[in-house]
Parts: C-alpha cells; sequence; structure tokens
C-alpha cells in the first residue's frame, strides 16, 4: 500500500477543511467565488507579471486557517497534528499588546518552512492561545475557574494524536490510515452542536470576546479560512457590490504604485450562528454567537529586517500625519508616506537591502567576464532576481482583524503588569522550535546566492547583498 507523504495529507486537509467551512459558513464560498473571479481577471489582464510571487495554481489552491485554543497542553498536541502535515511553528505574536480591545492571546503559525514544500501546498494555520495568567485580563479567581475548565476538556482524541505522531515519525501514512486521520482531523476543527453554557459564556465574554470563544466552549473551530487574490481593492469592491458587510479598511501596506510588499488582509464581518445554549435551570434553548468571519489577503514580498522595521515607522508615521490632520483619509496619507518613504521598484528594494530574493544565475550569459557585485550582476543580465513571498503574518493586522470582529471592547485593568511571553517561552510549553522567519527567508535567499557563485565560478558574492 502507498504511503500517502505529508505535503499530500496537507494539501487533502487544506481542501477538505475548505469543504467543511463552506458548508458551515456559506458566505465563505462566495468569498472564494469572488476571489477565483478576482485572479482569472488579474491574470487576463497582467500575464505573467501577475504570477510573479507565485503561481495561478499555488494561489488558488493557498489558504489561511485560524483557530484559537486554551492551553500550552492543547497548543502541544496542536503541534503533532499540524506536524503530521509537515507544517512547523513559525514566529512569535503578542497579540495582547497589538490590540485595543481585550484579546488575551499569543500566537504562531504553523506552516510548510522549506521552498519545494510552500511551492507544492503553502496552507499555513494562525493558531492562538489564551492567556489565563494575565492579570490585565483575568482575576486570580476568574483564572483559577478558567484553568479548571480547560484542563478537563479534549479537543483532540486519543486516535488522532496517535495517528498524528506515526505520521509525523513515518512521514506519512499509508492510504487507509491517512483517510482515518483527515477524517478526525477534520472533524477536530467542526462547530460543536453541544449547548454552551450561557452564564459561563457570558461572565468570559465580558473580560474578552476571544477569551469566551475559547474557553467558554468545550472544543475549538476553525474560525476563518482565508483564500489568496491577487487584487484585494477589486475584491473588496465586488463583496461590496453583492451585499456583503466588510470592515472598514484592508489592514497593511496601502494600495501604490510600487511593489507589493508584506500582506494586506481584509475580512467580513463576523456572522450570527444559531447555537445551543445551556441555561442557568439546565434548559437548552437556541442563542447566537457572532464567532466565524471570512478574510481575504494579498500577499507582497518579504521584508528583511531593515525593510520591516521600516514598515514599522511607516505605520507609525501614517498615524502621526492622521493625528495632526484629522480630516484626511487613511488611505491618501498612507499613500504619500509610501512614496516618500519606499523605494518603488523591486531594484531599489533589493539595493537597499530592504526585502528578501532568490538570485538564478541565467543560461544564456552575456560575453566576458561576470562583474562581482550582485547588483551589476542583475543588472547586466547574469543574474535573475525573483522576489521571495512573504508566507507570515503582521502582528497589528492580526490584531485589526480579532479587533474588527469582537462584539464588545472587553475590559481590561491597565495598571496590573502584563506577564511576559516570548518565543523562548513558547517553545519550551511545547517543546518544538519556534523559527524565527528573517531566518527562513534569509536562509532561502542565501542557499540561491551560494548556487550563483558556484554557476558562475564566483567567490566573493557568498555574503552579498
Ligand atoms: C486570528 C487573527 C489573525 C490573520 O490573518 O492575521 C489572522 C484569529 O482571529 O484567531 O488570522
Ligand atoms: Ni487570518
Amino acid at each position: 500500500m502507498s504511503t500517502i507523504a505529508p505535503w499530500r495529507l496537507r494539501a487533502a486537509f487544506a481542501r477538505r477543511l475548505s469543504t467543511m467551512y463552506g458548508r458551515e459558513v456559506p458566505a465563505y464560498n462566495t468569498l472564494v467565488q469572488v476571489s477565483e473571479e478576482v485572479n482569472r481577471d488579474v491574470v487576463g489582464r497582467d500575464g505573467d507579471a501577475a504570477q510573479r510571487l507565485g503561481t495561478i495554481d499555488r494561489i488558488t489552491a493557498e489558504r489561511h486557517g485560524a483557530i484559537r485554543v486554551g492551553t500550552p497542553t492543547e497548543l502541544a498536541q496542536v503541534a503533532r497534528i499540524f506536524g503530521a502535515l509537515g507544517m512547523r511553528p513559525v514566529g512569535f505574536y503578542d497579540l495582547r499588546e497589538a490590540a485595543r480591545s481585550a484579546v488575551p492571546v499569543i500566537s504562531t503559525a504553523f506552516r510548510p518552512v522549506d521552498a519545494d514544500e510552500l511551492a507544492r501546498n503553502p496552507f499555513r494555520v494562525f493558531t492562538s492561545m489564551l492567556t489565563p495568567a494575565d492579570p490585565r485580563f483575568f482575576s486570580p479567581e476568574l483564572r483559577a475557574r478558567l484553568e479548571r475548565f480547560l484542563a478537563t476538556r479534549e479537543l483532540f482524541g486519543p486516535e488522532l494524536l496517535a495517528l498524528a505522531d506515526r505520521a509525523e515519525a513515518g512521514q506519512g501514512l499509508p492510504e487507509a490510515d491517512a483517510e482515518r486521520f483527515l477524517e478526525l482531523a477534520v472533524q477536530a476543527f467542526e462547530l460543536s452542536p453541544e449547548p454552551v453554557d450561557r452564564a459561563w459564556y457570558a461572565e468570559l465574554e465580558a473580560v474578552s470576546a476571544v477569551a469566551a470563544d475559547i474557553g467558554g466552549v468545550g472544543s475549538t473551530h476553525i474560525n476563518h479560512l482565508t483564500p489568496r487574490v491577487l487584487d484585494i481593492d477589486d475584491l473588496y469592491r465586488r463583496m461590496t457590490e453583492r451585499g456583503i458587510e466588510m470592515i472598514d479598511t484592508i489592514q497593511g501596506p496601502p494600495r501604490w504604485r510600487g511593489p507589493d510588499v508584506l500582506l494586506r488582509q481584509t475580512s467580513f464581518r463576523a456572522l450570527a450562528e444559531a447555537r445551543a445554549m445551556r441555561e442557568a435551570d439546565g434548559t437548552i434553548d437556541t442563542g447566537a454567537l457572532r464567532v466565524r468571519f471570512g478574510e481575504v489577503e494579498a500577499r507582497g514580498v518579504a521584508l528583511t529586517p531593515e525593510g520591516r522595521s521600516r514598515y514599522d515607522t511607516l505605520l507609525t508615521e501614517i498615524d502621526r500625519r492622521l493625528a495632526g490632520s484629522p480630516g484626511r483619509g487613511r488611505a491618501d496619507v498612507a499613500v504619500e508616506v509610501w512614496e516618500q518613504g519606499l523605494p518603488d521598484t523591486e531594484a531599489g528594494l533589493r539595493e537597499q537591502d530592504l526585502a528578501y530574493f532568490t538570485y538564478t544565475a541565467v543560461s544564456a550569459r552575456p560575453d566576458g567576464v561576470p562583474p562581482e557585485s550582485l547588483s551589476d550582476l542583475v543588472e547586466q543580465g547574469w543574474v535573475t532576481a525573483t522576489p521571495i513571498v512573504y508566507e507570515d503574518f503582521l502582528p497589528r493586522s492580526a490584531a485589526g482583524i480579532f479587533q474588527s470582529n469582537l462584539s464588545g471592547e472587553g475590559s481590561r485593568d491597565i495598571r496590573a503588569a502584563g506577564i511576559g511571553y516570548d518565543r523562548e517561552w513558547l517553545a519550551a510549553a511545547i517543546d518544538r522550535e519556534i523559527h524565527d522567519p528573517f531566518h527562513l527567508y534569509a536562509r532561502e535567499q542565501a542557499v540561491s546566492l551560494e548556487a550563483v557563485a558556484a554557476d558562475l565560478n564566483l567567490t566573493t558574492l557568498k555574503d552579498t547583498p
């Protein structure tokens, strides 16, 4: 019997999750359909240029999901399930600081880390973990009850976890086991029909809607599944024309004349879904919760640490100018700041070492001796530079997405000191390396430069740019 490799499990899981989510949240199907229309139109209009950051096949299949769990134990189990799919934890996001309203979580993203695995299927899941120990959000008494509640629930059964471990250790599963694994894995992220304890949910919701979504119920669920689109402004217009209420803005960089960088995202608001509710007297009623929404994203080139700090500076500058002239629209101010602060060509980004690229020696080489500097090699036609797509997330955008979908602001005690979590803490808590996204991009670029140096017999290229 043939073994189903991790990347096939990943692709199949993403497909099945998409089918399940479309059944549960029909507006998601509309979003996917409109995204596909937009992508077709952009490829028709711009041809190959539209596929500079990924082939249309990759982009059509590309999704990210988001889930939320309550404890390090649950997060470690999630890591085993995604490990079976060839997805590793990458990056550490602290949304407690990034959001205006109460979002008491820290997060990472599970995704493939190697270029060839990403090319096969780039499925990723933004995964957040509740922080009941943070006294800004939870009193010691509420924390104790919340932790007790979380300790008794089981999100992932032993059969699912055992299959996950076998898949990760054996680099895949035989067909029949793969089928069972996928079935159980998708089930684990479906919305549970179990009644929600209304009072407990409401108590947590008063602190934070995110806390209620995570700790107010006995299971987890996928809360959005995001397709990738080549023109997010066009998509926003088309969704609005169809009468779907979108959040106010597109998060991240503005639309402008230069290259797409990092990530732009927008979403439609969480929809009210009927849920069974357990009342204080034990009777079951029907209520409604707004927990799931539809997000869409456009991806650009990955920025170096220097490019990223430039990006953060530009965001702050937009806020500063807006505060100075409150009558102006954010989009206009953003474009102005971008045009003043960022090179508007790929070559400019490369020369200032603001973004990552892969380099390839061309087979039909110019005559003579190759120059030694990388920019000369590219300019004189010895080497091509292809932007590396940003595969990760942005804390401020993520906080914005969380926030725009919350029912209330929640509450927080700003006098209490927050407790510090970081990448090392998270790695220890789940006993896995948390990859640094910058290292992954830098490694991909470095590997390509080594190949160029070997192809062209150059010894001095390695450490540039
Ligand atoms: C995750 C929100 C963050 C993104 O794309 O930035 C996110 C959540 O709502 O659980 O998915
Ligand atoms: Ni998302």
